[in-house]
């Protein structure tokens, strides 16, 4: 992508709105602008970052045995009279009146709509077990929007949910998604650590956050400090496999939310283990058995010929929230550093002099080679002063910076620049090819 028939409106000062790193960097680099009180328009370079964030969800889901599809924003409120949570919501829930004056709503969650979905298309223990997701937006609206994306009333989530036929094997889907999640997390760049919590309006009887620490969270939190590099199982993890092993060596070490702290617990672990932080919860997972599916008969019948409630949970990742905590987990004080897996363009390539014969046919010969590679590439053709480029560059976090102007390229090199280290080294224009397209 040409720069100069990019979409990027950047911003140099910080704005006054912004209180916190990762809302005022995603406004400055112009990942997102706001429409109304917890409301952004995604503007390109965010929305890259966003779908990238969502391919490596849906992969690890894919992974998990976990399987697509896609359910509505708009919900009829019968479904949720059924559970009894339309009126349990509360005003977090969007509610609109159609021009039937039926009662509709914004979903800010799906189990009642895929209990229903289920519950018509699946009759037979033969079909079991399944786990759906979708990665779809919400809406919830509330009270106090803050933090840009992280706290958004209209927000992005993957939310899935699993059917399982007893308890024994709906906590083997449970504990899929728990390694799932794992990976995913670690796959974005981040350490998320799983967390004992609360189970709020969604219900249940276990329930894990998985949260990535950071002083800007919104959640205090206690937890031992073993957890934090834990390592995460590879892409060889078997998830028919025997995973309470991954589970067992998180859950028995310390680790809670402050609504879940039990302060005599934490005075057991070790002093110096002990770690009370702040987080974002990035993930949330749930076992609630049949609290859906027995209240609006979604039932199979069973070895035995009789119906049985079908034992449920959901998982939820909050993808738009993501980008902000990657964020917060990975700038400078000059802007953005993307981990590679999510980068909306791996390179930045820097024209020093455009206009410059010999620079522009460089860069060009530079641009081609790496989409030919298939590379992604912002290329900043602008006539803009070298010293704006670079903080544009810098601000907006790309892996590498390609630099070349007419002095180096005199003397046969190009500077590439590594975001995160600030390491820059002059190279043969193949050779910085060859190095990118190799990492
Ligand atoms: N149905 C369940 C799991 S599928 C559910 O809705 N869980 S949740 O309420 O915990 O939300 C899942 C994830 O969405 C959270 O872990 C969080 O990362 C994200 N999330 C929740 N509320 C917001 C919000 N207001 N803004 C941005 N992200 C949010």
């Amino acid at each position: 992508m040409r720069l100069s028939r990019y979409f990027l409106p950047t911003l140099k000062e910080n704005p006054a709105e912004a209180q916190i790193v990762s809302h005022r960097l995603m406004l400055r680099a112009g990942l997102v602008r706001q429409t109304a009180a917890g409301i952004y328009a995604w503007l390109p370079l965010g929305l890259a970052v966003l779908r990238n964030i969502e391919k490596i969800v849906r992969e690890e889901q894919a992974r998990a045995g976990a399987i697509e599809l896609l359910m509505p924003t708009i919900q009829s409120a019968d479904l949720w009279r059924q559970s009894g949570r339309f009126d349990a919501y509360g005003p977090e829930m969007l509610r609109i009146v159609d021009r039937h004056e039926r009662d509709m709503l914004y979903g800010p969650t799906n189990e009642e709509m895929i209990t229903e979905i289920f519950k018509g298309a699946v009759k037979s223990y033969r079909d079991l077990p399944r786990n759906l997701f979708h990665i779809q937006w919400k809406f919830r609206d509330e009270i106090r929007p803050r933090f840009g994306v992280m706290r958004g009333r209209e927000f992005l989530m993957k939310d899935g949910y699993s059917f399982d036929l007893d308890v024994e094997s709906a906590r083997r889907a449970y504990r899929k998604m728990f390694v799932s999640y794992l990976r995913t997390f670690d796959r974005l760049g981040l350490r998320a650590i799983p967390m004992a919590a609360d189970t709020g309006p969604i219900g249940g009887d276990m329930s894990h956050e998985f949260i990535i620490l950071a002083e800007t969270g919104e959640s205090a939190v206690f937890c031992h400090r073993d957890l934090v590099d834990m390592p995460v199982p590879g892409d060889d993890i078997d998830y028919d496999g025997d995973l309470e092993p991954v589970i067992r060596a998180r859950t028995e070490l310390y680790a809670a939310t402050d609504e879940k702290h039990d302060p005599a617990a934490f005075e057991a672990v070790p002093e110096d283990k002990r770690l009370s932080a702040r987080g974002i919860e990035v993930g949330h997972i749930f076992f609630f058995g049949t609290k859906y599916s027995a209240a609006m008969g979604c039932v199979v019948s069973g070895p035995d010929g009789r119906d049985t409630p079908l034992q449920m949970g959901s998982y939820g990742i909050g993808v738009a929230r993501l980008v902000g905590g990657i964020i917060e987990a990975s700038h400078d004080d000059a802007g953005i550093i993307w981990p590679d897996a999510v980068a909306p363009f791996k390179v930045g390539l820097v024209n020093l002099k455009s206009g410059d014969a010999e620079t522009d046919a460089a860069c060009a010969t530079l641009y081609d080679k790496l989409q030919a590679a298939g590379v992604t590439v912002l290329y900043d053709d602008t006539d803009e002063r070298a010293g704006a480029k670079f903080s544009t560059m810098d601000l907006i976090g790309l892996p590498w910076q390609l630099v070349v102007g007419p002095r180096g390229l005199k003397s046969g090199v190009v500077e590439l620049k590594r975001r995160a280290t600030g390491e820059k080294e002059e190279l043969s224009p193949e050779a910085a090819l060859a190095k990118i397209s190799g990492n």
